[in-house]
């Protein structure tokens, strides 16, 4: 069976033909296109947006590419929306959840809600670009909207012309209980949002519809069903985390941003868990993602950026392997802190980060580049731990699927900062789960995650790093304390 999985991410997106059958899961990127921030103008300053026409232009083409598939999956990065009006009309561009609209309405919200009831309806982290606080950003707009849609079920809706919202991803929003399992309209009411734009919630797993005959005519596309898969691509991603049944394993899924923790099948919803700002997102087959953002691949990607905008011409490669010569652990910052959440000059914001904690900030790229490395393990090493003290387990392997996979020497340094193994792959996971779902919904077996896992660890390449050590728990202590390296 052949299905097409569209696969959106923040920085890139991509289309892939998956090919699943006994003992095969083939992946053939038939399309892949750069996606990313559009700042534009207004008065008093300026709004970060998607470019949504494009980023479904892109799809359309990789569609095109795919050819002959029984079915078409698409999932996306969550939280951000397009409202419609009644007839369907696109009300304004979306908006990047990086994007400042949000700043300090979390706190204003929380006034009026208070953080513990939010957190025990919704099981969600704060984050400040979290939907709710996206939707009440724009408060004094929504009169117009009939219909939010999350970014897949708005390219859903253009393929097949029906609204819905598929709940892997509308468990991202922080306006879905996370324990009924629907929307919750009382707190939308309550923060002024309309219920109405809430649509109906849909399974992954399930028909969206089919691909309009216009598109089908017009384009040359095939007139085949569109599923609905776990749409929030960390969702997908973690259906195709290669876990055994029976291990004690976590999960970090590894790209822009880096989601590190467990597949539960009941939400914690403790006050230490609040605490821990971590999160339970709605999984495939009713499973829960409780894990916590961390900053991910992003800083990395962002710095390199910042240097190229000064004309220095930087290969990842290159900066990585100079990294891996660095000293270890010469410098570490926290990069969950809020300054590294917008687009911006990150060597700047690690070197004031290194002078805030008393620490010497890196003088090289090589050097830098080792911060943010090593850095980024020292979150997962906290994550992972705060994770299984959360849901009394214990963790003895930690998966890492993703576009991190790539890296090496990120891998390494999990390892060692985990001090536990780490079974590194699929990269394209995100795109894996898409398919795997597609593929069962569309009657290819695979009755349960148990089977989809099974044969995402027969047919795909894993690479095992073993801990080989580092004081780790000492350059924790100078997150906080200051001590000079
Ligand atoms: C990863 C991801 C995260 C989400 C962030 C913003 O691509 O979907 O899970 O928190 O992007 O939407």
């Amino acid at each position: 069976m052949r299905v097409a999985a569209v696969d959106l991410g923040a920085s890139s997106g991509r289309v892939m033909a998956g090919t699943v059958g006994p003992g095969r899961l083939e992946l053939d990127e038939v399309h892949r296109f750069p996606n990313g921030p559009v700042r534009v103008a207004r008065a008093g300053g300026s709004t970060l947006y998607w470019d949504i026409l494009g980023i479904y232009r892109e799809t359309l083409a990789g569609l095109r590419a795919a050819g002959d598939v029984s079915g078409v999956g698409i999932d996306s990065w969550a939280v951000d929306y397009g409202l419609l009006d009644e007839s369907g009309t696109l009300l304004g561009n979306p908006v990047h959840y990086r994007d400042s609209r949000t700043d300090g309405v979390a706190e204003q919200v929380t006034k009026s809600i208070p953080l513990r009831e939010l957190f025990d309806v919704t099981g969600l982290q704060q984050l400040p670009f979290n939907t709710l606080y996206q939707l009440v950003s724009e408060r004094d707009r929504l009169a117009a909207a009939d219909t939010m849609l999350l970014i897949p079920d708005l390219l859903n809706y253009w393929l097949t012309g029906e609204r819905g919202a598929e709940r892997t991803n509308a468990s991202t929003t922080q306006l879905f209980d996370v324990r009924s399992r629907t929307w919750a309209l009382d707190l939308a009411e309550r923060a002024g949002i309309p219920p109405r734009l809430l649509p109906p919630l849909r399974e992954p797993g399930s028909r969206v519809g089919t691909i309009r005959a216009e598109l089908a005519t017009e384009l040359g596309l095939p007139e085949v069903p569109v599923i609905a898969v776990g749409s929030h691509d960390t969702a997908s991603a973690v259906v195709a985390v290669p876990a055994e049944p029976g291990t004690n394993s976590a999960y970090i899924s590894s790209g822009t941003w880096s989601l590190v923790g467990l597949e539960l099948a009941e939400p914690e919803l403790s006050d230490a868990a609040l605490a821990a700002n971590f999160t339970n997102e709605g999984g495939v087959d009713g499973t829960i993602r409780f894990l916590r953002n961390v900053m991910g691949l992003w800083v990395l990607t962002e710095t390199l950026r910042t240097w190229e905008a000064r004309g220095e011409r930087v290969e990842l490669a290159t900066v990585l392997a100079e990294a891996a010569e660095a000293p270890a652990l010469a410098a570490v910052v926290d990069l969950d802190a809020p300054e590294f959440l917008p687009p911006g000059d990150m060597p700047a914001r690690i070197t004031a980060a290194c002078r805030e904690t008393g620490q010497r900030p890196p003088e090289t790229r090589g050097a830098l580049v080792r911060c943010i490395v090593d850095s980024l393990a020292l979150a997962y090493r906290r994550t992972v731990r705060q994770a299984a003290e959360l849901a009394g387990r214990s963790v003895d392997v930690v998966h890492v699927v993703g576009g991190g996979v790539r890296n090496e020497l990120l891998c390494q340094l999990t390892a060692d900062a985990c001090g536990v193994p780490v079974l590194a792959g699929p990269v394209e996971a995100a795109a894996l789960g898409n398919v795997l779902v597609q593929a069962r919904a569309l009657g290819a077996g695979l009755p349960d995650l148990a089977a989809m896992r099974a044969l995402v660890r027969e047919t795909q390449a894993l690479r095992r790093y073993e801990p080989s050590g580092g004081d780790w728990a000492a350059a924790e202590a100078r997150l906080t304390t200051g001590a000079l390296a």
